[in-house]
């Protein structure tokens, strides 16, 4: 009997081939069973599955597991997941934990003193249902420079470099973090990367993020801000402490990776609003199917399209060039 896989099950399984960890491959194993089509046709499938997933959940829970983990750690790297990785820096005290704790569901520790974070924590941000992984990592000062650092600053996609509107040195502060990024040989970008640097881990979309908006005084800081840095970056003041401005933030982000959502839906059942396709600005209804698996690429006849200028379910070729919030029907 054929098993009539879908899209979402060639997704979570072409995650796993992917998967780097154990506990990312459980996860997708988990997603896998939770998504395959339950009948007769996927029985040893699901046999086979749930035989991996117990192995790797003892594998996981067995006593080695502290040691096997911590070996595998490494402080220099993190791990990318969603659409795109956000690097946090800044000086000390600045607020890039209190942001990371504002955006996300990690639980990084906060404190009113400086050299607070010791090492990289990771955390999960959503923008409408895409999701962003934002990267906390110590402070950088003129005497203070974690060196593994470098290795997690060029792996990155995007910079959130932040500056503290409270802070009597906030120029200092900031001017530091550029020195050592000028050090690095970094090139920090509003939006567009150049031709040249395509590729490059070089060259890094910024934004400057003015923290602590909700102080007294603030407005006269980001004056200052604006006078010395609008030409070279966008500059948006939030508190994380407030909430102020943390969606303008994201929105900003999103923007500037040029990226577009396209959601799927498998014929006859509802659209997946939940988990879109995330492709550059200009991709074809192609890399779309190639994101979820190359034999559907391959196999694939034609495509049902919905959204802003088409026709509802209008029948398009693998060439069409989709747009942001298309709805996609494959047809192989
Ligand atoms: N008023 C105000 N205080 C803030 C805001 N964000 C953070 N803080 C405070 O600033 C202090 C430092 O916050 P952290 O998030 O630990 O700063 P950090 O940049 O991670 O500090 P290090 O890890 O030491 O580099 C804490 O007392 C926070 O409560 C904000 O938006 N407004
Ligand atoms: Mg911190």
């Amino acid at each position: 009997m054929p098993a009539n896989l879908t899209p979402q099950f060639l997704e979570a399984e072409e995650r796993f081939k992917r998967a780097t960890s154990d506990e990312e491959k459980l996860a997708c194993l988990e997603e896998m069973m939770r998504v395959i089509p339950k009948h007769k046709g996927t029985e040893k499938m699901r046999k086979d599955m749930k035989t991996r997933m117990a192995k790797l959940r003892q594998k996981l829970e067995g006593p080695k597991k502290t040691i096997a983990t911590a070996k595998a750690a490494a402080i220099d790297h993190v791990d990318k997941h969603g659409a795109a990785q956000i690097i946090l820096l800044g000086p000390p005290n600045c607020g890039k934990s209190s942001f990371l704790d504002a955006v996300t569901a990690a639980e990084p520790e906060i404190a009113d003193y400086p050299y607070t974070t010791r090492k990289p924590m990771p955390g999960m941000m959503e923008y409408q249902t895409v999701q962003f992984e934002i990267v906390d990592l110590p402070p950088i000062a003129p005497d203070f420079y974690e060196h593994w650092m470098t290795n997690i600053i060029r792996n990155g996609d995007v910079i959130i470099l932040m500056a503290d509107l409270a802070s009597d040195d906030m120029l200092e502060g900031i001017d530091a973090v550029i020195s050592k990024l000028d050090e690095l040989k970094m090139i920090l970008v509003k939006k567009e990367i150049p031709e040249e640097y395509i590729g490059s881990q070089f060259c890094k979309r910024t934004v400057l993020v003015a923290n602590k908006c909700d102080i007294d005084n603030a407005a006269d800081n980001i004056e200052i801000l604006r006078e010395l840095y609008s030409d070279r970056f966008a500059i948006i003041p939030v508190s994380c402490i407030a909430g102020t401005s943390l969606d303008r933030l994201k929105e900003h982000v999103f923007d500037i990776l040029q990226i577009m959502r396209v959601y799927t839906r498998t014929p006859g059942h509802d659209v997946d609003y939940t988990d879109p396709i995330v492709l550059p600005i200009g991709s074809t209804v192609e890399d779309a199917a190639l994101s979820i698996h190359k034999d559907f690429a391959r196999k694939l006849k034609f495509a049902k399209v919905w959204g802003e200028g088409k026709f509802d379910g209008q029948r398009v070729t693998s060439k069409y060039v989709l747009s942001d919030k298309d709805v996609v029907e494959f047809h192989i």
